[in-house]
């Protein structure tokens, strides 16, 4: 069975590592159909429209997408896409691999970060030249199909429980309620769950990370904790992420366009790379997705490896070098 790809790289070294992906997917035998769609900075100062509505109706209708980066439209661009995909949870997982000067090489973590609302929920006005205002929204349905989700996959992938992290005690509305669906969901499904303020949470997962493992959190903590976690483990050339919907997923890498580099083709290609065999689970590929992660991880352990890991390989030699293993 052929598998439609929506293909999305957006801007700045999305425009570099979402090709090393589809080589990476192009070199194994699973017959893909890959359909190519514009989005982000560029599309919008030609034709005046960050996302074009072919591709939103792409994205909608693919089995998957691989999106690369968002820049400056980033919410004209990711939101959209996510909402195209019906996407209720953002699965980041955070780890330290072997051979990689990480400042907590002991961590591994994954976050499932709520992925429709909260402060992204997109109300937010300039009132007077001196206020501005931002509607935070909660529901109890968003925070119920997350919980849900989290109960299913720590059963599914062999977790003790889950971490609930939130700051109840100043927004006692908004994540009040995230944080009583959440718990109360894990209670029906007997899942065991802790809960952690997330600002204690920012201090305790840099001391210990070990503590945690699945983080369940609400979308800008998911966000920015996530991001955190990056920097534990050797930067945000390493994070990948799936966006996932009850029909339809969009796998993207954590970071963003780093304009800093973009062009040069020096980006790190393995948090792309790793997305895509998060896309290839999600298929139905395991073998073949266990088969890409390896050779990412040998790769990163033995080289090449690109600047932001100390090396000074191209974007190509990594993704030469994934595909050489595979
Ligand atoms: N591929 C990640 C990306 O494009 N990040 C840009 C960004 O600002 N994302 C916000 C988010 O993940 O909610």
């Amino acid at each position: 069975m052929s598998h439609q790809i929506a293909v999305i790289p957006g801007d700045g070294i999305g425009q570099e590592v979402t090709p090393a992906a589809v080589d990476v997917l192009e070199s194994l035998d699973i017959d893909f159909e890959f359909v190519e769609a514009e989005a982000g900075d560029a599309v919008k100062e030609e034709t005046g429209e960050a996302l074009p509505a072919e591709t939103y109706d792409l994205a909608a209708s693919a089995d998957a997408t691989l999106f690369g980066a968002a820049g400056e439209t980033a919410a004209d661009v990711i939101l959209p896409l996510r909402e195209a995909v019906d996407s209720f949870v953002n699965v980041r997982p955070a780890k330290a691999y072997p051979g990689i000067d990480a400042v907590r090489p002991e961590t591994d973590l994954i976050f499932l970060r709520e992925n429709t609302e909260g402060v992204y929920s997109g109300h937010e006005d300039r009132l007077t030249q001196d206020v501005s205002t931002l509607t935070r929204v909660v529901t109890e349905s968003a925070s119920r199909q997350l919980a849900e989700y989290a109960c299913e996959f720590v059963a599914e992938h062999g977790h003790d429980g889950f971490t609930v992290v939130h700051k109840a005690n100043v927004m006692r509305e908004t994540d009040g309620l995230f944080r009583e669906t959440v718990l109360e969901v894990a209670d029906d499904h007997g899942v065991e769950t802790d809960e952690v303020l997330m600002d204690a949470f920012a201090t305790q997962v840099c001391l210990d990370p070990e503590q945690f493992d699945v983080v369940v959190c609400p979308n800008l903590a998911g966000d920015v904790l996530s991001d955190l976690a990056a920097g534990l483990v050797g930067g945000l050339g390493l994070l990948p992420s799936a966006n996932v919907g009850p029909e339809r997923a969009l796998f993207e890498p954590v970071h963003g366009t780093a304009p800093d580099i973009a062009g040069e083709s020096v980006a790190n290609p393995a948090a792309k790379i790793i997305s895509a065999a998060m896309m290839l689970e999600y298929l139905g590929h395991d073998d073949e997705a266990g088969t890409v992660r390896e050779a990412v991880e040998d790769v990163l352990e033995s080289g090449p490896r690109t600047p932001d890991l100390g090396g000074d390989a191209s974007t190509e030699d990594v993704t030469n070098a994934v595909i050489d293993r595979l």
